[in-house]
């Protein structure tokens, strides 16, 4: 695969349906700039903006990418000065941006005030970074006010709109970078997996996992790493800190890697000690059958708000089973009795974001009942298409010690028993998922997550740290 080959097929259909959405006017595509840290010389860590990293399979800060109706594709990549240069290193050359990215005619920056100035009286459309309003001498422009540049904003939605359609369909260059993202993160989490034991912190386990990340070719990491123990692990987007796990605790990690602008997002949970407790698998057990099924499932075709309802449906139930709700799963589903324990969606789209762009098709909105106001993606499932699958069920103090919910769900619910596992946490079980021709393919499968693979890999950590 030649990577700049890649890259110009990426744009060659970017431009055939902007053509096609009526696209008769210029385009600016900012990379965007270096965030400043307010009361420091420093900066926060840079991200290029995903619309001009995917048109150009790089992130260099400050370039700009353009595109002409009649002209095609320049890039205009900033060149440092020597007082820079003793600071920062050399950015890539235009000659070597011409090489990766295939765009041929690739400038200096200080050509980009000039293409503005030559368009004037045509409207652009301005996707990307739309720092370049504010920080135009950032971008080697004397101010945006004076170029008589008129953004048209119908453009640029259309435009946009059409580029996140084409970004739902991951290309071969695409899925060479995250199936190396996946499998950093598989690499970290069996790190932090054949660690973990009674008396170690979140901090501990998170600090291994992400130096395994970086050992296998991060970047960065995706997001900020989840590392949960004990009831810690109920907080969906919790932070580790100085908590220290205890035996017959579950931990829960929701990490990944991040490798040349691409996420992975996965999430295991396991327990401290060599095995689950009764309940925790029993628990374990309906997530795991609620994410098989899911994966089954998942296929061309296949609206991923079915895969949803369909998990919720299996977590009703499961809840049943182990006595935590009454009555018939479509019945609790209706009433969303089930999202007072899985209080999030099944998934949604992965690739330059972690929550890439367009998961909902156009026109579909997040509905607002309780069930379905986190769902990320409502969508017919397409080939290409990355997604995560993460059902879970939690048991959140806020939510469940709320007095209006317990009033509205008095019989659904055997408050009792919610009472004794109020500090349970949660348990979370997340892959990254290809959809094929003919189903799926789970990028993320070299991760165990049967409750007795977990338990074979947390005998041996324990067996060889006691030895
Ligand atoms: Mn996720």
């Amino acid at each position: 695969m030649n990577q700049a080959d890649v890259l110009r097929e990426r744009r060659r259909r970017v431009e055939a349906a902007w053509s096609a959405s009526g696209a008769d006017r210029p385009v600016l595509i900012p990379a965007s700039l270096p965030i400043p840290i307010d009361g420091t010389d420093q900066f926060h860590e840079f991200h290029a903006h995903p619309e001009f990293q995917y048109l150009t399979g790089v992130a260099e800060p400050g370039a700009a990418l353009a595109w002409e109706p009649d002209a095609g594709w320049t890039l205009f990549a900033p060149s440092l000065t020597i007082e820079d240069l003793v600071w920062m290193s050399a950015p890539p050359s235009a000659e070597e941006l011409a090489a990766t990215t295939g765009v041929r005619r690739s400038q200096d920056r200080s050509e980009l005030a000039g293409w503005l100035e030559s368009q004037r009286g045509r409207d652009l459309a301005l996707l990307g970074s739309r720092d370049i309003e504010a920080r135009a001498p950032e971008y080697g422009i004397d101010a945006w006010s004076t170029l008589e540049a008129v953004v048209d904003e119908d453009a640029t939605d259309r435009l946009g709109q059409a580029l996140a359609e084409l970004r739902r369909a991951k290309d071969a260059l695409e899925l060479d970078r995250m199936t190396r993202a996946v499998d950093a993160a598989v690499a970290g989490h069996l790190a932090a997996q054949g660690v973990a034991r009674h008396g170690l912190s979140e901090r501990a386990l998170q600090i291994e996992m992400e130096a395994e990340f970086f050992r296998q070719g991060g970047a960065r990491t995706a997001y900020g790493s989840i590392v949960g123990s004990g009831p810690n692990s109920a907080i969906l987007h919790g932070t580790p800190g100085e908590r220290v796990m205890r035996d017959g605790e579950l931990v829960l990690i929701d990490a990944g890697a991040e490798i040349e602008g691409y996420a992975s997002d996965v999430t295991r949970t396991f327990p401290v000690s060599a095995e689950f407790t009764g309940i925790q698998r029993d628990i374990y057990n309906v997530v795991l059958a609620s994410q098989e099924e899911a994966l089954a499932a998942a296929g061309p075709g296949v609206e991923y708000k079915s895969l949803h309802l369909q998990a919720s449906t299996t977590i009703a139930q499961g809840l049943v089973d182990v006595g935590i709700l009454n009555g018939s799963t479509e019945d609790l589903v209706a009433a969303d009795a089930h999202a007072l324990f899985f209080p999030h969606g099944l998934g949604h789209m992965l690739g330059l974001s972690t929550h890439d762009c367009a998961g909902y098709l156009e026109g579909r909105v997040p509905e607002d009942r309780f069930g379905l106001a986190y769902l990320r993606a409502d969508l017919p499932l397409a080939p290409g298409y990355v997604v995560t699958i993460e059902p879970g069920i939690y048991f959140v103090p806020a939510l469940l010690t709320d007095s209006e919910r317990r009033e509205r769900y008095a019989e659904m619910v055997n408050w009792e028993m919610v009472d004794r596992l109020l500090d349970f946490g949660g348990i979370r079980i997340e892959d990254d998922v290809l959809i094929t021709d003919d189903g799926c393919e789970v990028m993320s499968a070299a991760l165990p997550k049967s409750a007795s693979e977990i338990e074979a890999i947390r005998r041996d950590a324990l067996g060889a740290s006691s030895g």
